[in-house]
């Protein structure tokens, strides 16, 4: 993967090089990077908040945030000032925060997204829902948070549940039935941004619409076939691609950010807990054995060996959600994450990004267990590693944004 250093200066040079075929003069000059950022303003102009390349209002500028901004920069449609700001920003850190007191304005600096006295006003967090990092900690409202709903080609929509920010124990203790030494050590990850996940695993219909076609095996009625069946034979490669068209579609229709992505490992833990530390995320499950035994609760809420019949994938969303609204995050197919796989959490990142080796590792995460496993291997802490080239029947993906 290439460094974030050498994509900044690449970003930068591009900029130099664009900036010279302006008629300004003031663009003849070479740029002197630091100097152009204190005056990142437009005179003039009141400021937001959030930084506009920012569109998910996390604050923080992802590569694909700034390069899609960048972008439409290149193409006229947003002010230098704020394009350089962009990259800058990006470069600098994973946080920003707004300074409206600086004179020249500078009003996106590096630095942690919210301090004393410049917290933005709850009607600007996305959908006016003002949950912030406030409730660290605390256990999620029950019930399904707010959504978004991409539309693929065709009009084939694509659910996604607001996840709150919070915080949570990662990882599974030693005491815990059934559990894995990869889960461990168990670790403190703070998520202090809002971000989205799918309803449900990307479906066949869903992969279809964007694709046109199967990367490899197409589905069958022995693994499962039908339009709000899950996604399956698809690597983590594959995802990828399906991410990559996705954006650019979401970049042509005007539907925000090209932000769409895998969720990291820590994301994807986050969310299938839903504010519980049990085995499931209905519970811990302990009055009947870690195969295919029912305890009249499992079945409800996850497709695994002890209600796999007929074998194979299950449509989507007909299990009981956690806590957030998320359906299937136990069983039914395995999901692709973001994350090289590494076999402990030694060294883990603890503010909920992807864990990623320079250059790529050989393995990536997958998590959830599917619709075959015991039911110990579709425990909230359980993870498993393949390689990215990998497609197999089990395995599929859910988006994050
Ligand atoms: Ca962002
Ligand atoms: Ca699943």
């Amino acid at each position: 993967m290439v460094s974030r250093m050498i994509l900044a200066v690449a970003v930068f040079v591009n900029i130099t090089l664009a900036a010279s075929s302006f008629s300004h003069p003031a663009f003849f000059m070479k740029f002197d990077l630091l100097d152009s950022l204190a005056k990142n303003g437009i005179e003039g102009e009141a400021m937001p908040s959030y930084h506009p390349a920012d569109g998910n209002e996390d604050w923080q500028l992802e590569m694909s945030e700034t390069i899609t901004y960048l972008s439409g920069w290149q193409q006229g449609a947003n002010p230098m000032t704020y394009a350089i700001r962009a990259a800058y920003l990006w470069q600098n850190g994973e946080q920003y925060h707004y300074d409206a007191g600086e004179d020249p304005p500078l009003c996106w600096a590096p630095g942690p997204a919210v301090e004393e006295g410049e917290a933005p006003s709850e009607g600007e967090f996305p959908e006016g829902e003002g949950e912030s990092a406030e409730g660290e900690g605390e256990l999620p409202v029950e019930g399904e948070g707010p959504t978004e709903t991409i539309l693929l080609p065709g009009d084939v929509p694509l659910e996604l549940v607001r996840i709150p920010a919070g915080s949570f124990q990662m990882g599974s203790p030693e005491t815990e039935r059934s559990r894995d030494s990869a889960e461990g050590p168990v670790h403190t990850v703070t998520i202090n941004y809002d971000f989205y996940l799918g309803k449900y695993e990307v479906t066949q219909e869903q992969w279809l619409a964007v694709m046109g076609v199967w990367p490899g095996t197409a589905p069958s009625s022995a693994d499962g076939i039908g339009d709000i069946y899950p996604a399956y034979n698809i690597s983590w490669n594959d995802a990828q691609a399906f991410i990559a068209a996705l954006n650019t579609h979401i970049m042509t229709t005007g539907q925000g950010p090209a932000t769409v992505r895998l969720p990291s490992e820590a994301e994807w833990e986050y969310a299938c807990r839903a504010g519980t530390q049990t085995r499931f995320y209905f519970g811990d499950s302990l009055s009947v054995d870690d195969a295919c035994s029912d305890d009249g609760v499992r079945s409800q809420y996850m497709w695994y060996c002890g209600n796999n019949s007929p074998k194979g994938s299950k449509p989507v969303g007909e299990k009981l959600p956690n806590a957030f609204g998320l359906h299937d995050m136990s069983g039914n197919v395995y999901e692709w994450c973001e994350d090289d796989w590494h076999g402990s959490y030694s060294g883990a990142p603890s503010n909920g990004s992807a864990w990623l080796d320079t250059p790529r590792g050989a393995y990536r995460v997958e998590r959830g267990g599917f619709w075959q496993h015991n039911a110990q291997y579709c425990r909230s802490a359980l993870r498993f590693s393949l390689s990215p080239n990998n497609r197999s029947g089990i395995f599929g993906f859910r988006l994050a944004r």
